[in-house]
């Protein structure tokens, strides 16, 4: 079994047959397919918090959320799992750093370091991110990022005036 940790992005409404999903509904819904997922067993998901577009500054606030599992998937088995998952939730996949109804990015997966066409890990982007980084931090304090460091040392160099937890 392998921990993973997960970061979720919404930050665009969609339509479902007339009804609004919001981001946050769109953050939730993720979090309960990824628990229904076959051969993975979820262990803790942090509080929603509400940021700043990083990127592109046209497009709305955003919803993050992290959340870590176990799982005997491969990586790439497990990124297929989840882009359907995107995709069922609406996913384009227009814009790079555009706005998105979901995005989900595997954060950690165990101590790997990968590095090819299709994944990143640990993603490249995790110590610039107070969005990333504080609800990691909040569900586990003591996670060491590999080739980076503790996350609490990184949260010293990160600004998170822009971040806001969400009731
Ligand atoms: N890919 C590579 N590594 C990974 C990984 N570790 N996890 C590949 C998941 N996917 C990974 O991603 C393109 C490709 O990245 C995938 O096909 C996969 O093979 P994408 O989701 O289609 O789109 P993208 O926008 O080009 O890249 P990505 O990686 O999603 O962008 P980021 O870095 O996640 O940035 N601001 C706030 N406040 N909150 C946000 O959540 N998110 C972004 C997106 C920008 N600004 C934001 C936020
Ligand atoms: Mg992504």
């Amino acid at each position: 079994m392998t921990i993973v940790y997960i970061g979720l992005g919404s930050n665009m409404s969609s339509d479902h047959g007339g009804t609004l999903i919001s981001p946050a509904q769109h953050i939730i819904s993720a979090i309960r397919s990824i628990g229904e997922l076959e051969s993975i067993n979820m262990m803790n998901t942090s509080s929603l918090y509400q940021s700043k577009p990083v990127g592109p500054q046209d497009q709305g606030d955003y919803v993050n959320a992290v959340l870590k599992l176990e799982t005997d998937l491969s990586a790439i088995e497990l990124l297929d799992r989840l882009q359907d998952i995107e995709n069922d939730h609406g996913r384009k996949r227009q814009q790079h750093w555009g706005p998105r109804t979901l995005d989900l990015d595997i954060l950690l997966f165990g101590d790997h370091i990968i590095e090819n066409e299709r994944l990143s890990i640990p993603h490249p982007e995790i110590s610039n991110r107070s969005f990333v980084l504080v609800p990691l931090a909040e569900i586990e304090p003591a996670s060491v990022i590999p080739t980076k460091g503790p996350v609490g040392d990184l949260l010293v160099d990160v600004d998170q005036t822009d971040l806001k937890i969400m009731q």
